[in-house]
């Protein structure tokens, strides 16, 4: 294992080398072993999808290579609200040892659970995760994700344990008090959403810390889209590397992909535990690598909840090109938006994301911003409130200029005309965990 190490770039450590490293041959033959299985038991266990794959006339043995798995039906989350609280669950309720939901905007909460095998995969997904952001054993990892019925907080937390980390288990929140624990324990890796760790930042700004000092080397961020120039701004702001973990709490929690620290670029499935497709988001036809559309997973060795092509309803693209790295598994782009984000703006497409990357980096401005929809007769209106740089001390004259340039670097970048409008210092709300992007108040006009 050591000697294998050694050939690779000095730089590379990998938590489970043989695997992150499987010859893609191998890697799929593995795939379908799993997915044969995984199929066969959700059949039998899961009555609710047996009788979708009947509905379906579709059964476990139609499955004779992977590419077949297109001819089984998709999951959607109303599926797991439709058999609340329980029941997808392929084991009894007594072999569940953890329980997670996700709130939603409407309805039932979307409830996940967890047999002993299945913490055991998840803490070692997640420390194979943050080995390959940079994170090593040893390291005090400052653990900002909220804990709770929220996956992030409890899924970084046992994967930094595994992974041989003291873990500062510290949630979201009480920034001051998170600024003051960074600077005396002396973290080496933040975990937080990229919108936490900005407000992390400026608070230590304000209280006249300068994180660039602290022995913070690496931020762990996930859990909601962010742009290629928003990572900018946190490196030098922190002085940091960030790199972007992805998951979803229907499939795992975070862990299901993640980026590696030598590339930044893309991150890496793991397709020992997961099948991704991407399929046409309108025609649900599955798409060629490297071709955009909606991202479905399949899990591979769920034992409480398995879960047949799900759709994630997130937008990116998979890539099977060599990494830097040496890993083999394939790499799922930026996630650059749900497809249920997607705002539709007179007839154009804009996700947050897009008007994210024309407004960080903008000079005179801060990365802190808030879109507003509005209906004005029967057209949708989008604001773009964004906030001035501390330093920006210009006339309202100075305001109206910068607008009207942002205004214009948007029609042009993103396609979309909109308003500007520039927000004093500390004026849009700050996250503390998943950052509300869009307001909508078009149902309140008439
Ligand atoms: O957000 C799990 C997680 C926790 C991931 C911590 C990473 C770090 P859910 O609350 O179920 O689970 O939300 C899942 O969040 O379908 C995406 O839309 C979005 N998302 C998660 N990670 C990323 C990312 C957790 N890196 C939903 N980039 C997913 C863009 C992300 N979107």
């Amino acid at each position: 294992m050591n000697t294998q190490r050694a050939a690779l770039n000095n730089d590379v450590f990998m938590f489970q080398h043989e695997i992150e490293t499987m010859p893609r041959v191998k890697l799929a033959a593995l795939q379908f072993d799993r997915l044969k299985k995984t199929l066969e038991r959700t059949y039998a266990k899961v009555p609710a999808v047996k009788r979708k794959f009947d509905a379906a006339n579709v059964k476990p043995d139609d499955l004779k290579t992977l590419s077949d798995i297109a001819r089984f039906p998709f999951t959607v989350k109303s599926n797991l609200r439709e058999n609340y609280p329980f029941g997808l669950f392929a084991v009894p309720r007594e072999q569940i040892l953890r329980l997670h939901a996700s709130s939603g905007t409407t309805g039932k909460p979307t409830v996940v659970g967890y047999t002993k095998g299945d913490l055991g995969t998840w803490a070692d997904l997640m420390a194979r995760s943050m080995a390959c952001t940079g994170a090593r054993p040893g390291d005090i990892v400052h653990n900002a994700y909220g804990y709770g019925l929220f996956t992030g907080g409890l899924g970084a937390h046992y994967g930094a344990e595994r992974l041989g980390c003291t873990v500062v288990p510290i949630s979201g929140g009480g920034t001051e008090r998170q600024v003051a624990l960074l600077q005396d324990f002396g973290a080496q890796v933040l975990c937080a959403t990229p919108s936490y760790a900005l407000n992390i930042a400026e608070v230590a700004a304000g209280m006249g810390v300068d994180v660039r000092g602290l022995p913070l080397r690496t931020g762990i961020f996930g859990a909601e889209p962010w742009s290629e120039a928003m990572r900018t701004d946190i490196q030098q702001r922190m002085g940091i590397k960030a790199v972007d973990i992805y998951g979803l709490s229907e499939i795992l929690g975070p862990g299901v992909a993640s980026e590696c620290h030598v590339a930044q670029h893309g991150l890496h499935g793991w397709e020992d535990h997961f099948l991704f497709e991407i399929v046409d988001p309108e025609t649900f036809e599955p798409k060629p690598m490297g071709e955009a559309g909606e991202l479905v997973i399949t899990t591979l060795s769920k034992e409480a909840l398995p879960m047949i092509r799900y759709r994630t309803r997130d937008i990116t693209t998979l890539s099977d090109e060599p990494c830097a790295c040496g890993r083999t598994h394939m790499r799922i782009m930026r996630v650059t938006g749900r497809n249920d984000d997607m705002l539709i703006i007179r007839g154009v497409n804009v996700y947050p994301s897009q008007v994210e990357a024309v407004l960080v980096g903008f000079p005179g401005l801060s990365p802190h911003y808030q879109i507003m929809l509005t209906r004005e007769g029967a057209l949708d209106h989008m604001t773009v409130e964004v906030e001035a740089m501390p330093e920006f001390t210009g006339s309202e004259a100075d305001h109206k200029n910068k607008a009207s340039e942002v205004r214009h670097h948007i029609k042009s970048l993103v396609g979309v005309t909109c308003d500007v409008d520039i927000k004093m210092p500390g004026e849009i709300p700050r996250s503390q965990g998943k950052a509300v992007r869009v307001k909508d108040m078009r149902k309140r006009t008439p």
